[in-house]
């Protein structure tokens, strides 16, 4: 038991470290590794942008565009809903979920071990899934990459009118909720097209998300109702593919 307080104790030492560091401003309150430099913590992070402030606490990014920014193509409406609560509820999700596995950690009860755990994944599937989605779109997107993303998919899919029929046929094809990915594969540094269930099943280990659709019913019902797969086809009029160039770039350096 002794242990255990000294764990808190400590535990709240350093939150409240943490806490003060963000008052005073800090750049980054989060310690990095001596041999880690600042900068790669920050490519990472840009990677899956905005899922964390400066304090490295999950929150919810706020959209770079207005809500009507992707009209026709994906409606104000929508999108006001599915960035401020869908979203919103995936960041106080996976926030409630680590806040448990720590209570967990402390009382060395983890009775509740797997519910917890798939929240873990299910919230913060989801968290990281929209981050790359919000920040994979724009108005007057659309059209088609370049440069090293563009050869890449060449490469890896045989050109981009095949990419695009496999990612549209993954999308649309998605049994329920869920997600088209086009993911970077660390260990074939390669691209690799997912279907993901709700947001964290059926893909593989080791993939970054370089861009993606939602599938859910809640990213397009109000205004296509259940024609999931005119919505996909829209949702290609709206993909800034400089910010998913940048991304791939940033997995390519690496
Ligand atoms: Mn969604």
């Amino acid at each position: 038991m002794t242990d255990r307080r000294d764990f808190l104790k400590l535990g709240g030492v350093a939150a409240a470290g943490v806490a003060l560091a963000s008052v005073a401003g800090a750049q980054t309150s989060r310690p990095v590794a001596a041999d880690s430099p600042a900068s790669h913590s920050e490519a990472m992070k840009a990677l899956i942008p905005g899922a964390v402030d400066e304090a490295g606490s999950y929150v919810l990014p706020p959209l770079k565009y207005g809500y009507d920014a992707l009209e026709p193509h994906i409606d104000a409406q929508t999108m006001r809903l599915h960035h401020d609560k869908h979203h919103a509820g995936y960041v106080k999700g996976l926030i409630g979920a680590e806040e448990k596995l720590a209570e967990m950690r402390a009382s060395g009860d983890f009775a509740g071990i797997d519910y917890w755990s798939r929240k873990s994944a299910f919230h913060g599937a989801g968290h990281f899934l929209h981050c790359v989605f919000w920040d994979s779109m724009g108005s007057g997107g659309g059209g088609a990459p370049t440069g090293a993303l563009a050869k890449c998919i060449e490469r890896d899919f045989g050109g981009f009118e095949a990419f695009k029929a496999q990612f549209s046929a993954a999308s649309k094809g998605v049994e329920g909720s869920g997600w088209g990915i086009l993911a970077y594969q660390i260990a074939g540094a390669k691209l690799v097209i997912q279907q993901a269930m709700n947001h964290q099943l059926l893909t593989q280990w080791g993939l970054v998300p370089v861009l993606c659709v939602d599938v859910w019913e809640h990213a397009y019902y109000l205004h296509y109702q259940n024609q999931r797969a005119a919505y996909v086809d829209a949702w290609w009029n709206t993909v800034d593919w400089n910010r998913v160039g940048e991304r791939f770039g940033m997995l390519e350096a690496g």
